[in-house]
């Protein structure tokens, strides 16, 4: 089935109700221009397919796994997954800058420790669901990037979350560390920002769109 964007989804949702609405409306004018009594089930039936329409969409319209789907009209083409909440803010940068080369994207919060399931869904399925990049943030013993890298095919860049113990050293290790065969790229401590404009580098690489993006900000960059 094509995935829609979530608002793409809500509209088509509201427009069933209208519809729904229209269709009672209509069908009671009719009734009452012939002469026929409306029996208020007719009314009520035709209601609650409207509201059962509606809460089918909206369940489908969830990303897999937990994942919030950003960018209105679009696919996502990244991935990003977070350890926690508490990385959000320090991610902030990433979005930004996927959004701002026109990327979309998705987020999920699942933790390899504490939510090893929900990681292995999220990255088993992300290829399918047309995921190309991988961009895993995670701190302390981050494991994250290296078990998603372990579940999919797709390439995975880690951001080491900066911690308060080791100050993301601790991260940095256990990230850019990762045994032979299984690689997952490894950006600097906090390096959101980096790691989007890797991703876009990697789509770059079969969508000339992304690659001319990147063109033009280098040209930006050495004019300074
Ligand atoms: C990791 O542990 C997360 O990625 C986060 O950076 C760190 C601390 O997580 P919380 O204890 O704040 O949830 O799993």
């Amino acid at each position: 089935m094509e995935r829609r964007s979530v608002g793409g989804w809500i509209a088509m949702g509201v427009a069933v109700l209208l519809a729904a609405a229209v269709v009672t409306f209509v069908m009671v004018m009719v009734a009452s221009y012939i002469g026929l009594p409306v029996p208020g089930i007719v009314v009520v039936v035709i209601l609650a397919l409207g509201a059962l329409m509606y809460a089918v969409i909206r369940g489908e319209s969830k990303p897999a796994a937990g994942g919030e789907e950003h960018a209105v009209d679009a696919e996502p083409l990244v991935g990003i997954v977070m350890g926690s909440k508490s990385d959000e803010a320090a991610m902030e940068e990433c979005g930004k800058t996927l959004s701002s080369y026109g990327v979309p994207y998705e987020v999920v919060i699942a933790s390899a420790h504490r939510q090893p399931e929900k990681v292995r869904e999220w990255a088993e399925g992300a290829a399918d669901r047309g995921i190309r990049v991988i961009i895993a943030a995670a701190g302390k013993a981050a494991h994250l990037g290296g078990v998603v890298a372990a579940f999919t095919p797709l390439p995975v860049i880690a951001v080491p979350m900066k911690t308060s113990d080791l100050g993301g050293l601790d991260s940095l290790l256990s990230m850019v560390q990762m045994p032979s065969g299984v690689p997952v790229a490894c950006v600097a401590i906090n390096g959101a920002k980096n790691a989007a404009i890797l991703a876009v580098q990697i789509l770059g690489t079969s969508m000339p769109e992304y690659r001319d993006r990147i063109v033009d900000m280098k040209r930006e960059m050495a004019q300074g």
